[in-house]
Order: structure tokens, then sequence, then C-alpha cells
């Protein structure tokens, strides 16, 4: 069935308490900056730990953009942490199925967890370079377009008025 809530919030994904965090990661599940950098600060080592554990296991070639996997939240308020990599934006090729397949990827492992409460930053609206307007049509409309069993309510965290406003933009439609 459709997810039956979907709303935003301003302000600092590492701080929400829902059952699992959505973290915009790259293929290496090493860490790096933006959202990904105040995850593990926040989160403590062990997220850490446990994607190397997942690198060595399945993903030595790097996790390939589109594609999500879960850890635990370490010291955060959530229960999980569900990386994805998000494509890096292009002006000569259409990668919105990627950036699309990120957000049906995570909802399907939250499912799988049992997370009921989901919380997604911008993903690939940073250093990934993806247009604010772009990338919040996108994820809205991905959500929107997908059913979940377990996941009720999903929270999109943007970080500063000008995220908030483009997805309040979308949601609104
Ligand atoms: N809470 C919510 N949103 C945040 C936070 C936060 N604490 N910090 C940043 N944002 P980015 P990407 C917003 O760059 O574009 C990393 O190095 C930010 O304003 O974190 O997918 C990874 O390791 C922006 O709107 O992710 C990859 O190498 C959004 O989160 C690369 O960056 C995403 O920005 C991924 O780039």
């Amino acid at each position: 069935m459709p997810i039956p809530w979907i709303t935003l919030q301003e302000g600092d994904i590492t701080q929400v308490a829902v059952d699992a965090i959505v973290n915009a990661a790259n293929s290496s599940l090493l860490g790096g900056g933006g959202v990904d950098g105040a995850i593990h600060r926040a989160g403590g080592p062990r997220i850490l730990e446990e994607c190397r554990a997942l690198r060595a296991s399945q993903y030595g070639k790097g996790l390939p953009p589109g594609q999500a996997v879960a850890t635990t939240a370490g010291d955060l308020p959530a229960r999980w942490v569900i990386h994805t990599v998000g494509p890096v934006h292009s002006t000569t090729e259409d990668r919105s199925d990627l950036l699309a397949a990120c957000h049906r990827n995570v909802l399907r492992i939250a499912d799988e967890l049992g997370a009921r409460t989901v919380a997604f930053p911008a993903i690939s609206t940073g250093i990934y370079g993806w247009p604010l307007a772009d990338a919040a049509r996108i994820a809205i409309g991905t959500v929107r377009e997908t059913d979940a069993s377990v996941v009720r309510d999903v929270r999109f965290v943007l970080f500063g008025e000008t995220a908030f406003n483009h997805f309040k933009t979308h949601l609104d439609r």
C-alpha cells in the first residue's frame, strides 16, 4: 500500500528520532563530507566498523549508485542507518532513474528491517551537485509511487530553508 505519511522538517538528520535515517554515502562506504560526515561524527565508530565489514564481505568493489545497505545507528537516536549512494549529477546524461532507485531501495530495506518511520536527507543535492528543485521532484514522486507494508511515515529532513521550500513546493502539488 502507499506510504500514508510524507512530511518535511528543516534540521539536522542526525538528531531525528525515527527508526531509520538515510545516509547519502559514497560507494566506498567509508565516510565522507556532508551528511555522511555528520552521521559518522555523531554516531560514533560502530557505524564505520559495520560499513567496513559490509565492504569486506559483500561490496569489495564498492556499493553501486542507486543501491542501499543498512547498519545499526551507533550512538544516534535512530535504530538503523540505511546507506545509499546517490548519482553524481550530470548535464549530459539523465541519471534520474538512479536517484529514484536510491529511494525505492531504501524503502525496500526499511520494510525488511521493520522500520515504520524513515528520515531521508536530500540525496545528491550537496557534493554530488543535483539541483534541488529536480531532486525534490524525483524524491517526493518516487516515495509517493512506492508501496510499503511496514513503513508508515517518511520524513524528509532538509538542511536549510531553501531546500525545505523546494521540497514543500513538490509536496504541495
Ligand atoms: N542533516 C540533513 N541534511 C544535511 C546534513 C545534515 N546533518 N548535512 C548536509 N545535509 P551531501 P550528496 C544536506 O553533500 O550530494 C559525501 O562526502 C546538504 O545540504 O551530504 O549525496 C559522501 O561521502 C544537501 O542538501 O550528499 C559522498 O561522497 C544534502 O544533505 C557525497 O558527499 C546532501 O548533501 C555525497 O554527496
